[in-house]
């Protein structure tokens, strides 16, 4: 089974994941975060924040948000996990660079994490802010020559924030580098739904988008 939820920054909003310990389950089920999972967050939190996403008993993958290390992370063994580059965190958990295509139970996933933090004038440069959290051009490159080796077809997109329209329209967050850079997608890629964090509520825009924070969704 795939679950996929939204932001846990750590241990903060783990506590959401909870239910999944009652569903008994193995590596063969994967729990995907849509960015700020802040796992890699510092050293001294690293091995008790292990234990904890461990105790679910599943694999996790995660993209990245804006609420990252982005110096451990970078630090992390690359590995392929379902076709896509990852960071390999621990045994069971991974990290999805941006614009990797994920396949897993024969669905495919395009992933592409960053999203720009609103409240950076209250952190601190390289100790809990980090300006690797912006989409790069080379990131959407990286997508776009994966997406041509599936005709730019995938079942899901996974995101961290979400294309401007969404966010201004629909959210009424603000627009940004990284809200732009995504608006490529629905140009360009036909997918069937796009799951995105960030925004910190649950919401259904559309036939084709959600907002994750709490829930999780269980794919078919
Ligand atoms: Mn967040």
């Amino acid at each position: 089974m795939i679950y996929i939820t939204g932001d846990t920054h750590g241990d903060i909003d783990f506590d959401k994941l909870l239910p999944l310990k009652e569903k008994n389950l193995s590596y063969d089920d994967y729990l995907i975060i849509c960015g700020d999972a802040g796992i890699c967050w510092s050293k001294e939190d690293l091995p008790h924040f292990l234990e904890l996403y461990n105790s679910l008993g599943c694999t996790i993958l995660y993209i990245d948000g804006n609420h990252e290390n982005f110096d451990m992370l970078n630090k992390m063994p690359v590995v392929e996990f379902g076709g896509a580059l990852t960071h390999k965190i621990d045994e069971h958990i991974f990290h999805i660079l941006r614009g990797e295509i994920l396949t897993l139970e024969g669905k495919t996933f395009l992933c592409l994490g960053g999203a720009r933090s609103t409240d950076k004038a209250y952190r601190t440069p390289y100790v809990s802010w980090w300006p690797e959290e912006m989409i790069t051009e080379e990131d959407i490159k990286n997508a776009e020559r994966n997406l041509a080796k599936f005709n730019n077809k995938v079942d899901y997109v996974l995101t961290h924030c979400v294309e401007t329209f969404t966010a201004c329209s629909c959210l009424l967050k603000g627009r940004d580098a990284c809200t732009d850079a995504l608006c490529f997608i629905d140009m360009v890629v036909d997918y069937k739904h796009w799951y995105f964090g960030h925004y910190h509520v649950d919401r259904q825009i559309d036939k084709k988008r959600t907002c994750l924070y709490q829930d999780i969704v269980e794919l078919d």
